[in-house]
């Protein structure tokens, strides 16, 4: 039977996802009229100005964090600040500085060994799309009629959409499907971006697309590089799309769900909150649970630290608990500083680069903990054994071979005494001290430790 091959980088990886007009403004002149001054908070509609250049002067950042993928929301030309509303899918914006700025950062992330995936959006387009204009203009005889799925005998906004559109919005339009020619057009979208050197391709709101056609995009990025990643947006649980063998991975939504539960909102003890995973964990084929992109946080959802009301230690315990988990750990830019924001657009606020705004404290935790995950190939491949979950306290192993990495966990604010597996040692991978086999870990704490 045909299994899906997710390519091995991704068990290695560590993302960073960018929201592209809010991470760094490294050209004012390109910015787009009426650009908000950059720490204005963001509105739905409001451009930061931030742009490629500025992601490519922040490589080194990055590369220091850890990072060692990038996830950019999209980047083609559009008419709004998230450009989900896609004019031209084979131009990159240029109020992100063009199709120059983005094969310079291209070039100097995989320089820097870092790879790069993109944002599509097979969906929907904008409605400035030149094929959607042409239906508006020519209605029926537009060549593009059938492209979208359209009432009427012109495409009309008011009083209500009369074509289909995503989630009743105007203005963006949505492709259809059936029609032969839209997944020709969309497919070779797929193959173009990856042939000019994208590393893999996050599929937008998979969940509303045909199957067969994510299956489609899926074959024909592994006919152009067979390294390439195919993630998909996928809020549910994903079995389905494994089955199809459509996907790699997907963002792990269902994952940050349950760290939610645990940490922040309390309402999951560490037994229910293990329980979940389990219970995810056996839905999944192995080689896709190595492959998932795990995650606090995105643009479409409120920062893990706000829904933690600002507390530092539930966000750090989140990020160990990724960093300690099978998936690629990604971080939410600015996650790693201490930003907060609530839902959308505040989740989209610029990244503070005043550093007397950062928490460093945080920022340290994430660092070593991209650090760790670099050395220790247990907390990468090892498989997962849930040795302890009692009260608010956990103990999760990773073991590869020889080699035995425990995440050890407390949650709650009184000091727990956590058992590790007898008859071994442990040492401390932070602090090189013994453990014995009754560990004290204080209030909203975590350790790694390694076996011998
Ligand atoms: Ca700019």
């Amino acid at each position: 039977m045909e299994v899906i091959t997710p390519p091995p980088w991704v068990r290695d990886a560590v993302f960073y996802h960018i929201f592209p007009d809010r991470f760094r403004n490294g050209d004012p002149a390109n910015d787009p009229p009426g650009t908000a001054p950059w720490d204005a908070p963001p509105t739905p509609r409001s451009f930061s100005g931030g742009d490629l250049e500025g992601i490519h002067e922040k490589l080194p950042y990055l590369r220091e964090l850890g990072v060692t993928a990038l996830y950019l929301t999209p980047i083609f030309r559009a008419s709004t600040n998230h450009r989900y509303d896609g004019e031209d899918y084979f131009q990159v914006d240029p109020t992100l500085g063009g199709d120059g700025a983005f094969r310079d950062l291209l070039a100097a992330a995989h320089g820097q060994g870092i790879r790069v995936v993109l944002d599509g959006v097979f969906n929907h387009c904008g409605k400035g799309h030149p094929f959607f204009q042409d239906a508006i203009e020519r209605g029926r005889r537009s060549p593009y009629w059938g492209w979208f799925t359209i009432r009427g005998d012109r495409p009309q906004a008011d009083p209500e959409p009369n074509y289909a559109c995503w989630a009743g919005h105007a203005y963006l339009p949505e492709w259809n499907l059936d029609h032969p020619p839209v997944r020709e057009y969309l497919l070779s979208v797929a193959r173009h971006w990856i042939r000019e050197g994208i590393d893999g391709w996050r599929l937008d709101t998979v969940e509303y697309l045909p199957p067969d056609f994510v299956r489609a995009v899926y074959q024909a990025v592994k006919e152009e590089n067979p390294e390439a990643y195919v993630l998909g947006e996928v809020m549910g649980l994903a079995t389905s799309w494994f089955r199809h063998r459509a996907l790699d991975g997907v963002m792990h939504y269902k994952l940050r769900e349950a760290l939610v539960r645990f940490l922040a909102e309390e309402s999951w003890d560490a037994p229910r909150f293990a329980r979940a995973l389990r219970g995810l964990w056996a839905s999944y084929p192995p080689e896709a649970n190595y492959a998932c992109y795990t995650l606090l946080g995105s643009h479409d959802v409120p920062r893990f630290r706000t829904l933690c009301g600002g507390d530092r230690r539930k966000v750090a315990l989140g990020a160990a608990f990724l960093f300690a988990y099978p998936g690629a750990p990604a971080i939410y830019y600015g996650d790693e500083v201490g930003l907060e924001g609530g839902e959308d657009p505040d989740c989209r606020r610029t990244f503070p680069w005043d550093e007397a705004r950062w928490d460093r404290e945080l920022l340290t935790t994430f660092r070593t903990l991209a650090r760790l995950r670099r050395e220790e190939a247990a907390l990468r491949v090892g498989d997962v054994r849930w040795s302890f979950a009692e009260g608010r306290a956990l103990v999760l192993l990773r073991r590869a071979g020889e080699e035995e990495v425990a995440l050890a966990l407390n949650a709650e604010e009184e000091e727990a005494a956590v058992p590790l597996p007898r008859g071994t040692r442990w040492t401390d991978l932070l602090g090189n001290e013994r453990a014995s086999s009754l560990l004290p870990l204080p209030g909203m704490s975590f350790r790694l430790l390694k076996r011998g």
